[in-house]
């Protein structure tokens, strides 16, 4: 298949290498720096299944034909530009992967792209979560530091053809895939990781390992506990000791791992505080309760989180102006 991975940060990078080696002609679309290094020397894989790939790379979506599928990997406070920017580009629905943390992740597409005057509702979008950990080591040279699973909806109902050859294509890049009926829940399962994960390490500068250990152990626990409560009332109990068991198991397996928050914030960047404590203090708060763990370490990350250029298509993100020749 032709796929257009837009984003080519540390995961949009690590997975378009990943379908490249399945066989797929992939495109990358990234910020200049990784474009430029791409061009000049290839996609470097070090760490798990090691590689230098050599793949087209642009800094704005190239003029082509439309491809058969984009994996859309820039972060969420990106997805609106970038969804934009497709919705503009091809008026035809193109089946589209999700890999963001956070809450309201489709929504924010499909409303960018019928906003766009692309086909909003009409496109195939496949939102899936994961604990593959990734870092962006330099320009062009990107870190797998261990592995994970992709958990996915499972397939049902009037898109599940097109879904299953989303969830083929997903599967070809040799990660354990979970499709899961109650997929809502899935989405909260790791919603509460990153909510207990993301911003302690990100407000420490710690790699993900090190919350085993106090005080940083018992920041993560608290916001866990105040995301568990957060996610019981949108109507989801996930019980504490299994939201224990799941926060160890994704701290063991990417201990090695500088979390997406913390790489964001030593890089300058934005970072998805918004899209993952914000959206839980907003939910607790539409219910007339208060999170004040969440809501004090929201505060110290939206403090030092650099805002995403005011009009420009993102914050960092790859190019997204609309090419001339449409
Ligand atoms: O999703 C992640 C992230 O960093 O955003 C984890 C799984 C916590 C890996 O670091």
């Amino acid at each position: 298949m032709r796929i257009l991975v837009f984003g080519a940060g540390a995961i949009g990078s690590l997975f378009g290498a990943r379908l490249a080696a399945a066989g797929h002609a992939v495109t990358l679309v990234g910020r200049p720096e990784q474009v430029r290094a791409i061009r000049d020397a290839g996609l470097q894989i070090v760490g798990e299944r090691a590689g230098l790939f050599r793949l087209p790379a642009e800094t704005t979506i190239p003029p082509a034909p439309p491809p058969d599928a984009i994996l859309l990997a820039v972060k969420s406070f990106d997805l609106e530009a970038a969804s934009g920017a497709i919705g503009r580009q091809w008026a035809d629905p193109i089946p589209l992967l999700l890999p963001q943390n956070g809450w309201g992740i489709e929504r924010t597409v499909r409303r960018a792209l019928a906003a766009a005057g692309g086909p909003g509702d009409a496109t195939v979008v496949l939102r899936f979560v994961h604990s593959v950990p990734a870092t962006l080591e330099a320009p062009g040279v990107v870190r797998a530091a261990g592995t994970g699973t992709l958990v996915v909806p499972a397939p049902r109902g009037p898109g599940a053809e097109a879904v299953g050859t989303l969830l083929a294509l997903l599967g070809s890049m040799g990660y354990p895939v979970e499709p899961r009926a109650d997929f809502d829940r899935a989405l909260w399962e790791k919603l509460l990781v990153n909510a207990a994960i993301n911003p302690v390490t990100a407000d420490h500068g710690i790699p993900n390992g090190r919350l085993v250990d106090d005080p940083f152990r018992g920041q993560a626990l608290a916001l866990l506990e105040e995301a568990r409560r957060a996610a019981e009332l949108s109507g989801i109990r996930i019980p504490a000791d299994e939201a224990e068991r799941r926060l160890w198991s994704v701290v063991r397996s990417t201990a090695a791992n500088r979390s997406s928050m913390l790489q964001d914030l030593e890089r300058g960047r934005p970072t998805e505080i918004e899209a993952i404590s914000g959206a839980l203090v907003e939910i607790a708060r539409s219910h007339g309760e208060r999170l004040p763990h969440t809501e004090r370490v929201l505060g110290r990350i939206r403090a030092r989180t650099a805002r995403p250029r005011a009009g420009s298509a993102a914050s960092d993100g790859p190019g997204t102006r609309r090419p001339k020749a449409l």
